[in-house]
């Protein structure tokens, strides 16, 4: 039983990596990650390498499992996100903005897997940059969707033809949207409903997310974040937002949330010490990204090495 398990495992592999959709896929990725690098070189923003291991992560505003390792005295997490190294690498003179194709592992929940949009391993394009504000970035963002598209269109139609896909070049501005208002007005599921009604990307500002990203000091309760939608149902792109740097304020947000400042400790030194500069940024995943410009229904068609929640890893 186990040997005809394993030969329909092989075969099932060598078809997907002899097949022509694999290729396909592999050009579109590759076409979507120059016109990102080709941009950010363009803009000065300059690439950092990723780092999988630190004994502080992104704590994420909901539950997944814990992934750490113990190494000799030290417990060190697997990346959630870099968003905390994305602000300690603003610190120096000369560096106004950085981004980073990170690996991040995030242990969700089984029930996750029918998503269609969650990995439990995926690679996010992370970017910050100092001194800007959510519309700053909005904007950096806005044009650099409407490249990647348009650069797509013109190197890949072939590649996009085999998915059967028609895209439209994203108009610019996106049109910009409240989470609170969205919630009165649809009800919790108002992201599926939303995306699902546009033909285009748009934003949803205002989430009530970790303790990273600014609250208003005179609004308590609204937050200067921002989420990317993509259209046609496929949800959730990119988030980001203004971020929390006065000590304080860092301190009253993390005690709020109940987090243990202990694993903290380095970056709030920094924090405290005023070396964390204002920055906005954000961050949106490869896979999620290939998924929407091929149409995919679920994000295991689009990525070579698939980790899906609650699913049995084969190689
Ligand atoms: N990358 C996101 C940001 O910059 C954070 C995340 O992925 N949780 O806000």
């Amino acid at each position: 039983m186990i040997i005809v398990q394993r030969t329909q495992q092989t075969q099932q592999i060598i078809q997907k990596f002899e097949s022509a959709r694999t290729r396909h896929l592999l050009k579109i990725q590759s076409t979507l990650l120059k016109s990102i690098s080709d941009f950010m070189e363009e803009k000065g923003i300059l690439q950092a390498m990723p780092v999988m291991l630190a004994p502080f992560t992104d704590p994420l505003n909901h539950e997944v499992s814990e992934a750490a390792i113990q190494y000799g005295s030290q417990t060190l997490r697997l990346t959630k996100s870099m968003i905390l190294h994305k602000f300690i690498m603003l610190m120096g003179k000369g560096v106004d903005a950085v981004f980073i194709v990170s690996p991040n592992v995030r242990l969700e929940s089984e029930d996750c897997k029918d998503s269609g949009r969650h990995l439990i391993e995926f690679s996010q394009v992370d970017i910050e940059m100092k001194g800007k504000d959510k519309r700053a970035f909005m904007d950096l963002t806005e044009e650099l969707y409407v490249k990647m598209i348009a650069g797509l269109k013109h190197t890949c139609p072939d590649e996009l033809a085999y998915f059967r896909r028609k895209l439209t070049t994203p108009t610019r501005p996106f049109k910009v949207y409240e989470s609170k208002e969205l919630l009165r007005k649809y009800g919790e599921g108002w992201e599926g409903i939303l995306s699902k009604a546009s033909s285009e990307p748009f934003w949803v500002l205002d989430h009530t997310r970790e303790f990273y990203d600014r609250e208003d000091e005179k609004r308590r309760g609204y937050y200067h974040n921002y989420d990317l939608i993509y259209p046609e149902g496929f949800g959730e792109a990119l988030s980001g937002g203004e971020r929390e740097y006065v000590y304080d304020e860092v301190i009253r947000k993390m005690d709020e949330r109940k987090m243990d400042r202990e694993p903290y400790g380095a970056y709030l030194e920094l924090v405290r010490q005023g070396k964390i500069p204002r920055t906005s940024g954000g961050g949106f995943g490869v896979e999620r990204l290939l998924r929407w410009v091929t149409g995919s229904s679920h994000i295991e068609e689009v990525t070579l090495f698939p980790r899906v929640p609650g699913k049995h890893i084969v190689i």
